[in-house]
């Protein structure tokens, strides 16, 4: 079990805020019947989420930077740590009661990320992490898949959103990887896809165009579970690039080889 004076701020903040949405989650229920549907209602949730992971961060740990998705940068005192965080990955999950969407806060300082929390509220699944202390999923210890055969992988995507990104070649991508993997899945929230990874449910994830909050708490969510993470070009950083591949040694780097093909 990993447990820190850090890791518990990151963990109580996650859980408050999981809270809020829990009970939001709820009243979308009631609202998805109406015909102006709940994606006002939603946006106010995400920034409720934020200002409540905010609050709880800035009061714990006075002067670090934030990122977060709704509120755009705020700087801090202390120049060296950074808050980057996503009150609310797997949105348009959450706007259709699909229970797969987390709050991600990861801590990043002097330009690498040192701990991670991924929450879903909906099922109670907790992720941590902490450099060099390994990573967690509701105190379990994880550890990536072992897999070295990519026909016996289960791997998932992410797709572009309507007006984003290059469509073309994300079904490319896929037509060359259904022939390639044992199964295949998209699931809609980045940070849970890279848990999922962590944790040997899915041997292997990519995705492109992410902001830095959908990948922070992931990215070391993996490396500490013993998995590799890269862009798409195999040693670029996803933080940097926007676009993700991750898994074991291995599969990331079948992944690279492939994609990187497939982009040409
Ligand atoms: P979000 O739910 O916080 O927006 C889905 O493929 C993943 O992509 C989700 O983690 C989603 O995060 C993320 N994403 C990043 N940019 C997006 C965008 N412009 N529109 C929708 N989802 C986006
Ligand atoms: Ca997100």
């Amino acid at each position: 079990m990993l447990s820190s004076a850090l890791i518990n701020v990151m963990v109580k903040a996650a859980r408050r805020a999981g809270r809020s949405l829990s009970r939001d989650l709820g009243e979308i229920e009631n609202l998805q019947v109406s015909l102006k549907g709940p994606a006002n209602f939603v946006s106010l949730a995400d920034k409720r989420a934020e200002e409540m992971l905010y609050a709880d961060l800035a009061k714990s740990r006075p002067g670090y930077g934030f990122i977060g998705e709704e509120g755009g940068n705020r700087e801090g005192a202390d120049k060296s740590h950074t808050w980057i965080v996503d009150p609310l990955d797997g949105t348009t999950n959450f706007l259709h009661g699909i229970p797969q969407f987390a709050i991600s806060i990861g801590l990043r300082r002097e330009g690498t990320i040192i701990a991670g929390v991924i929450y879903n509220p909906a099922n109670d699944e907790l992720y941590i992490a902490e450099r060099g202390k390994g990573a967690f999923l509701n105190d379990q210890r994880l550890r990536v898949a072992g897999r070295r055969k990519l026909d016996e992988c289960v791997v998932a995507c992410g797709l572009p959103h309507i007006g984003r990104g290059d469509h073309e070649l994300a079904l490319r991508e896929m037509a060359v990887l259904q022939n390639k993997v044992a199964g295949f899945r998209r699931f809609g929230a980045a940070s849970l896809d890279m848990a999922f990874v962590a944790a040997g449910r899915l041997d292997g994830y990519w995705e492109r165009n992410l902001q830095p909050w959908d990948m922070a708490a992931g990215q070391i969510m993996i490396r500490e579970a013993g998995g590799v993470v890269s862009g798409i070009e195999g040693s670029d950083d996803p933080l940097k690039t926007g676009n993700v591949i991750c898994g074991n040694e291995f599969v990331h780097g079948e992944l690279v080889k492939i994609l990187k093909a497939v982009g040409k």
